[in-house]
């Protein structure tokens, strides 16, 4: 029997009396799906998959996308695995909601430990609802009616025109050769839930737009703030096996990066969401 035990009130929960290798359907992933909007970050215990059978369990989940917009997959064979790899510019320590840079951004992340180092490298995540509903109700209404931009140059421009010669990835059936900022709302409605959360990133988000430019600072610094606060927050210590799946609709994260030089290897899929909707 699966068995879900809540990590805090609104966030996480620990997943077990499941072998992810043996949901390979969107029958049987579908519980899960139902359990990933209610908890928003599944942790998965000492599971075994192989690169095959963590595109099987993600494909169960939803709708594998291509590895990232601009970064290739991990091969020929396995072009939806991402691979964040420390030594390779793999790390990413700053709070950031995956690939919100793009018009559709996931709607979720699967990801699993590969190579994991003696210690440190946990994962935090933080719930984007309880952040929203944090801030006092004039601010809250000021952020509802507010638009941002969210721009993945700063990370990935270099990478694109370096290393790929210009030619990213095919998201949405279009061939990425430049990241152009995009616009979401800042208070996105969960399209499942129906729930309200902060929908910004100091990973990606610039810009508050219609307002000035000192406005915008200081209200992503309180924006920042709210989805920083450790009482929103989970720490997921990773063991060999772990897998992870969060939905990238209500949540944030961050990788903690404090081991250093030592090799630490993660494969993320991630699953196409849609564009995010306002209040
Ligand atoms: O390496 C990690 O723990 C998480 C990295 C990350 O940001 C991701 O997988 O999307
Ligand atoms: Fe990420």
């Amino acid at each position: 029997m699966t068995h879900f035990e809540p990590l805090t009130p609104t966030l996480g929960a620990r997943v077990t009396g499941v072998d992810l290798g043996d949901v390979t359907t969107r029958e049987a992933g579908a519980p899960l799906r139902a359990a990933l909007v209610r908890h928003k970050v599944l942790v998965f215990p000492d599971q075994s998959l192989t690169p095959a059978a963590h595109r099987a369990f993600a494909a169960a989940l939803g709708e594998p996308t291509p590895a990232h917009p601009v970064v290739p997959g991990l091969d020929a064979d396995h072009p939806e695995i991402y691979v964040l790899d420390a030594g390779d510019g793999g790390k990413a320590p700053v709070w950031h909601t995956d690939v919100t840079f793009m018009a559709r951004p996931p709607l979720g992340s699967v990801l699993r430990a590969v190579t994991l180092p003696p210690t440190g490298g946990d994962t935090c995540w933080t719930d984007l609802e309880a952040a929203y509903l944090s801030l006092s109700a004039p601010v809250r209404a000021l952020a509802d009616g507010l638009t941002a931009l969210h721009d993945g140059r700063a990370y990935f421009e270099d990478y694109l025109r370096d290393r790929l010669g210009g030619e990213g990835s095919t998201w949405e059936g279009r061939r990425v050769r430049s990241l152009e900022p995009v616009e979401h709302p800042v208070v996105r409605v969960h399209p499942e839930s129906g729930r309200r959360g902060l929908f910004v990133n100091p990973g990606f988000t610039t810009r508050l737009l219609g307002v000035t430019e000192g406005e915008s600072r200081a209200l992503l610094d309180v924006f920042f703030a709210a989805i920083g606060r450790p009482e929103f927050t989970v720490r997921h210590r990773w063991r060999a096996g772990d897998v992870v799946v969060w939905d990238n609709r209500s949540t944030a994260h961050y990788a903690v990066d404090d081991y250093g030089d030592q090799r630490r290897v993660m494969h993320r899929i991630t699953l196409r969401g849609d564009v995010p909707v306002g209040v």
